[in-house]
């Protein structure tokens, strides 16, 4: 590859990626002599090795490590493992990473849930109505039960699923039951969470499970763990104890940081953390204290998919995205980063170095080397939030050099399964039926998730062109995690953006009021996206299975385990998923077949791969069009073509429209 194409040097020679608020403050001299990920992916000599990257590099066992290459007999693994048994392997392992990361991120708010309906945290149960449903849909009677009570057993009884060894996990139920009558066929109903990722790791050793389907299938029951277990446990659990997301307006973009305001950024993932964050920032004792230092409050905001939960629930804004984790402190105007788990990389330690930034860690699963190490959990949630937030005030007058990005951009956030049911069909016949008879008449021609990760390797906006061709052919964008904070940046969060979305699409948003990509939350609210996929079959007129509906999903720019096992609970659920811009099983052609084809046949889903937006939005148009037509719902519909000079013309047509000049 030729590294020169890998960024848009600026320009002081110094790297930018993927927006323009990145470029400044990376050229900016505040930041000199500061290493991010963006110089170390473009210094980087080596290029990925293609053994690792198809798969074929197995590492399992001390006889290796054993590069395979599919067909040549000498170069089968010292065991005699094949191709297909170790891309296999490898990628059941990253499946079962990224569900196990979801998997102690659902343990941690059902294990927060429990101590909360008991009275022993600072939170309070605050969706009493969705409480009772979730009961129900448990299998629990809410009947005259007090709220305490019933949260105690609700809460209960979702701990209890971690560890369950037999019988299914109850949101299996949720699915349409065709589903769920072909996971039992199949043999892939989980029946535990924990108990499916301990497997998985089992049967991946040295010398157990060698048949590369026998594998796949576990992996897609692993997965399912996650999204029909782990990943949704998580979203309604804080939902009932932290709200279920509204429409809210707020701002995204480094921009966000305040000139006169202590700044504190919240990483991570879990969002009891950041709730007492947000709780301790206005306690008397803490805006006296910013007093004390000339500071006129804390301004809390969010990175990462942290950032998307407290954005979501309480309109907080979001400095940045994955890729943007160590730009935000290359300002040097961030007195405290305070992390618990995933996607937070190492390089945040050595760039806060560089200013008076303190760098925290807080989950007893996670240290970082140079970072101080402040334990947090529920039962002492408010003393250690006011304790970093104290510190972080304290940093306050040492603030020196600095550059704060104009760019921050208005969003509107909070569209859960609940609120779409709501603005779609009005408070009191809530309902998706609108949503379907609009697919039926072919005003919005179906819906697409853009979800996931951004990623170092990939210089351009792929999500956001993505996004505007997908609406411009009058298919519906929800997006979650870092996807939704870049289409933030762009401007696609806002109902202003309906201009650029086709005339059957646009007359349904002017309806209802919303913009054409809907942000549905973090990776873990994925399971909202399952749950809105469910309730369009239930609500009829479009087949009897996810498989049927004209509903596909995409992650463009993936980089972490997690998005690989999103994207296998979503193909095990019957939806189309197209990954890019590298699949990790290329290096087998058995096992790539087996992902693209193969389980199309089984589930009615399947994988796919793409690397240009435009490529992306073919298969996935495409595949829309083919369910529409197997629905019976209409010929095939015209296509809007993109090319460059559109796309420039569509971003610039709209004011303060792009993540470049203006977007601010
Ligand atoms: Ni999802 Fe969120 Fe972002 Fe990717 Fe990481 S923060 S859980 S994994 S990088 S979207």
């Amino acid at each position: 590859m030729d590294t020169s194409k890998r960024f848009d040097k600026g320009n002081g020679g110094c790297p930018g990626i993927q927006c323009e608020a990145n470029r400044e403050v990376l050229c900016n001299s505040c930041s000199e002599g500061v290493i991010t990920a963006a110089h170390r992916v473009q210094d980087r000599s080596i290029e990925p090795c293609l053994f690792g990257k198809g798969g074929t590099c197995c590492r399992n066992c001390n006889m290796g490590p054993c590069q395979i290459i599919e067909g040549v007999d000498s170069m089968k693994g010292v065991c005699g493992a094949d191709a297909a048994t170790v891309a296999a392997r490898n990628f059941a392992r990253i499946v079962a990473g990224g569900a196990a990361a979801h998997m102690d991120h659902g343990r941690g708010v059902a294990l927060a849930f429990l101590a909360t309906a008991k009275g022993e945290t600072p939170y309070e149960i605050k969706d009493g109505m969705k409480l009772r449903e979730t009961a129900l849909r448990i299998g629990i009677d809410p009947g005259e039960k007090s709220k305490t009570d019933l949260a105690i057993e609700v809460g209960e009884k979702m701990v209890a699923e971690f560890g369950q060894q037999e019988g299914v996990l109850s949101f299996i139920k949720r699915a349409p039951a065709p589903r769920q009558e072909l996971w039992e066929k199949q043999g892939v109903a989980p029946r535990g969470v924990d108990r499916e990722v301990v497997e998985m790791m089992h049967r991946t050793h040295m010398g157990v499970d060698q048949h590369y389907e026998h594998i796949l299938q576990h992996a897609a029951r692993c997965a399912l763990a996650d999204g029909w277990g782990a990943s949704m446990i998580a979203t309604e659990l804080s939902d009932i104890m932290f709200g279920t997301p509204v429409p809210i307006r707020s701002k995204v973009n480094i921009g966000v940081l305040k000139e006169k305001e202590v700044n504190v950024t919240v990483h991570g993932h879990e969002p009891v953390l950041a709730e007492a964050l947000a709780m301790a920032a206005n306690d008397p004792e803490i805006v006296a204290e910013c007093k004390k230092v000339g500071a006129k409050g804390v301004n809390l905001a969010g990175v990462c998919c942290t950032g998307n939960e407290i954005l979501m629930r309480r309109g907080l804004p979001i400095a940045g995205s994955f890729v943007q984790q160590e730009v935000v402190l290359a300002t040097g105007a961030v007195e405290a980063m305070v992390v618990d788990v995933q996607c937070i990389m190492q390089g945040v330690s050595p760039v806060s170095s560089n200013y008076h930034t303190s760098l925290f860690t807080t989950s007893d699963k996670a240290k970082i080397t140079g970072a101080t190490h402040i334990p947090f959990e529920e039962h002492n949630a408010m003393d250690v939030a006011k304790d970093i937030l104290k510190r972080a005030i304290a940093k306050f007058p040492e603030r020196g050099k600095h550059f704060i990005p104009v760019h921050e951009m208005d969003v509107v956030a909070g569209f859960s399964h609940e609120t779409i049911n709501y603005i779609l069909g009005g408070r009191f016949r809530a309902s998706y039926k609108p949503l379907n008879d609009n697919i039926v008449n072919g005003r919005i021609r179906g819906v697409a998730a853009i979800v996931g990760c951004d990623n170092f390797r990939v210089m351009d906006e792929v999500h956001v062109e993505l996004a505007k061709e997908l609406i411009a052919n009058n298919v519906l964008v929800l997006v979650t995690g870092c996807a939704a904070t870049g289409m933030g940046r762009a401007g696609l969060l806002s109902p202003e953006a309906k201009e650029m979305a086709g005339d059957g699409l646009k007359e349904v948003l002017e309806a209802v009021g919303c913009p054409p990509v809907l942000h549905m939350g973090s990776c873990v609210d994925n399971s909202r996206l399952l749950i809105a996929a469910t309730e369009m079959v239930h609500t009829g007129g479009l087949g009897s299975d996810i498989s049927e509906i004209p509903v596909v999903g995409c992650a463009p720019q993936w980089m972490s385990e997690k998005a690989v096992s999103i994207g296998q609970y979503f193909v095990s659920s019957g939806a189309y998923v197209v990954f890019g811009p590298s699949f990790p099983t290329t290096g087998s052609k058995k096992v790539t077949d087996f992902c693209f084809n193969e389980m199309n046949e089984i589930y009615g889903g399947s994988w796919d791969l793409a690397v240009t937006a435009n490529e992306f939005a073919n298969k996935m148009i495409d595949k829309i069009d083919a369910r529409r037509q197997a629905l019976g719902l209409d010929k095939k519909k015209e296509r809007v073509l993109f090319d460059m000079a559109m796309r420039r013309e569509l971003g610039s047509s709209i004011p303060g429209m792009g993540c470049s000049p203006g977007g601010h």
